[in-house]
């Protein structure tokens, strides 16, 4: 509707109000055949500028339900059965539900049965008229056409209206929210163009004087900012970042999906005959098979096959035959740690430049893949987080002091470490924290100091030691945002429509 129309309307709607002293906007809508709602904005409108006043109304009727006019126009379910029987005779369910409608069959059926006017033949599925006479009143259809003809609920006792609405579902209550209009302090005004703002033009020649202004209305609605959402994943994923570069970490490079199985497991001193290297485990890529390793890094490549197969620096080894071309094969990396190897050779590369070791905090987050039965909570992929400090003299206390204020900033102050085994660290801990809500322990990350099997071949000062620890986002995302399944979180089938959370606080009340 154009301004002139609506101008016209509100005029016709002031003419109304001046004539009746008092109208709702039920009325309105229906005498000017538009939807309440557009009345009622149109009303508001008015009000904001006190040209009318409104009150909020709520009135119920009961009203008819696509059955309930059945039964007004066909008569109640038994009836027409009764009626079908007597004219035709006895008749199978089939042919009575063709004629009257499954539904109002069903309905009439039951009533039937009730009242034993007929009887049924369960072997050939067939009705019977069970009585003389079939009643001359249907008493159903008479309150039917009562309602239909007054609305006014408080006109039924609760019996009728629990048979009508509650038993039969002919009937239900309607609820009007509606208002009712009469005039306001500036009626007398008419529909008045009220200023909405104090402008350069009304202030320049003094129209401002004689300017209607209309009242601030603080209850509408700010314009809804089609602003994005941030993936939930993505939300907590930044949280967790926060709280390394808080404590001085710096973020490692991970845009590598693909990674050599020399970086994924051999620089992490992890044997070749590990379980966790074989296809059950690991994604293995057919193009490009092969990494160039060995010829990006000859001498390291040579000292990491020397300690597999014959240890150094206090260590036997794995004693086994280290074959390169196991080495070479390209993967999908199975941990972050494989980051972490490539940034402290770096370290260790730059020590050997210099001559001097500068301590270093690192973290990661980031997509690791493996080959895991999938379920409800596992995909074969997740983000793995991890932290690193490579320091002088750092032992397990450094781990776990740091591992404590770590997961404090996650909100969770109740932690216990248990002895754990991973290849490429000595010790390793399992973190266990407790869940206020389930009362139980839970896992929630693993750790270690890196062994020297791994660091040594890189080149680091045999007094630096590496403590590390890592754990997955899905799993504090999930907690965070009470899901059941990972596919709600992570995949095709999120549901991008959500307010990102202002903070996480895990196990928390
Ligand atoms: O994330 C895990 N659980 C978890 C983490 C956080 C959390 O709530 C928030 C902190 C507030 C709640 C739960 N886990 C590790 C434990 C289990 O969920 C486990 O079933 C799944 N694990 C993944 C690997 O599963 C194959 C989580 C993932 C994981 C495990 C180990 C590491 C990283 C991720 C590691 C490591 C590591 C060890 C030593 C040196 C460097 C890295």
């Amino acid at each position: 509707m154009d301004t002139k129309d609506q101008d016209k309307l509100k005029d016709e709607i002031i003419a109304e109000i001046k004539e009746k002293n008092e109208v709702t906007t039920l009325d309105l809508s229906k005498k000017h055949k538009m939807d309440h709602q557009s009345i009622v904005g149109i009303i508001k409108g008015l009000e904001i500028k006190e040209i009318v006043e409104s009150e909020k109304m709520e009135t119920k009727q009961i009203i008819l339900t696509e059955d309930g006019k059945n039964c007004l126009e066909k008569g109640s379910p038994d009836i027409q059965i009764l009626k079908e029987l007597k004219a035709n005779g006895p008749q199978t369910k089939k042919a009575l539900i063709e004629k009257i409608g499954e539904k109002c069959f069903n309905q009439g059926f039951k009533m039937c049965m009730k009242s034993k006017s007929i009887t049924h033949d369960k072997a050939s599925d067939t009705l019977t008229l069970k009585i003389e006479e079939i009643p001359t009143e249907d008493k159903i259809q008479n309150l039917v056409k009562k309602v239909n003809d007054d609305n006014d609920p408080s006109k039924y006792d609760a019996n009728t209206t629990k048979e009508l609405i509650k038993n039969l579902k002919f009937a239900q209550i309607e609820t009007n929210k509606f208002f009712k209009v009469k005039k306001g302090k500036n009626f007398d005004l008419g529909n008045v163009k009220f200023e909405t703002d104090l402008t350069t033009e009304l202030l320049s020649n003094d129209k401002w004087e004689k300017a209607k202004f209309g009242k601030y209305n603080y209850n509408t609605k700010g314009k809804e900012i089609q602003n994005g959402a941030l993936h939930r994943l993505l939300s907590v994923r930044n949280q967790i970042r926060e709280i390394f570069l808080e404590q001085g970490f710096e973020e490692m490079p991970t845009n590598n999906f693909v990674e050599s199985s020399f970086w994924n497991f051999d620089s992490l001193f992890q044997p070749q005959q590990h379980p966790s290297r074989d296809a059950h485990d690991t994604f293995f890529l057919k193009y490009p098979k092969s990494a160039n390793t060995e010829k990006k890094f000859p001498d390291y490549f040579l000292r990491v096959k020397e300690m597999h197969e014959k240890g150094g620096f206090g260590s036997i080894g794995w004693q086994y035959n280290w074959s390169s071309e196991e080495a070479e094969k390209n993967i999908l990396r199975t941990h972050t740690t494989a980051v972490s190897s490539r940034v402290l050779y770096k370290l260790a590369e730059e020590y050997k430049k210099t001559g001097k070791f500068i301590p270093k905090k690192y973290f990661s987050i980031d997509r690791v893949f493996r080959n895991e039965t999938l379920d409800n909570s596992h995909l074969a992929e997740f983000h793995q987080i991890e932290g690193f400090i490579a320091d002088y003299e750092l032992g397990l206390g450094h781990l776990l002091g740091t591992i404590e204020d770590y997961f404090k900033r996650l909100g969770i102050d109740k932690l216990r470490f248990k002895p754990a085994y991973n290849p490429y660290t000595e010790p390793s801990v399992e973190i266990f924290a407790f869940h206020p809500v389930s009362k139980k322990w839970v896992e929630i990350g693993n750790s270690g100091i890196f062994r020297p099997e791994m660091l040594m071949p890189m080149g680091l000062p045999s007094n630096v030691n590496v403590i590390a620890w890592g754990f997955s986002l899905e799993r504090p995302a999930m907690i965070h945002y009470h899901l059941e399944n990972i596919r709600e979180l992570f995949g095709h089938e999120v549901n991008l429509k959500h307010t990102q959370d202002a903070s996480i606080y895990y196990f928390k009340e």
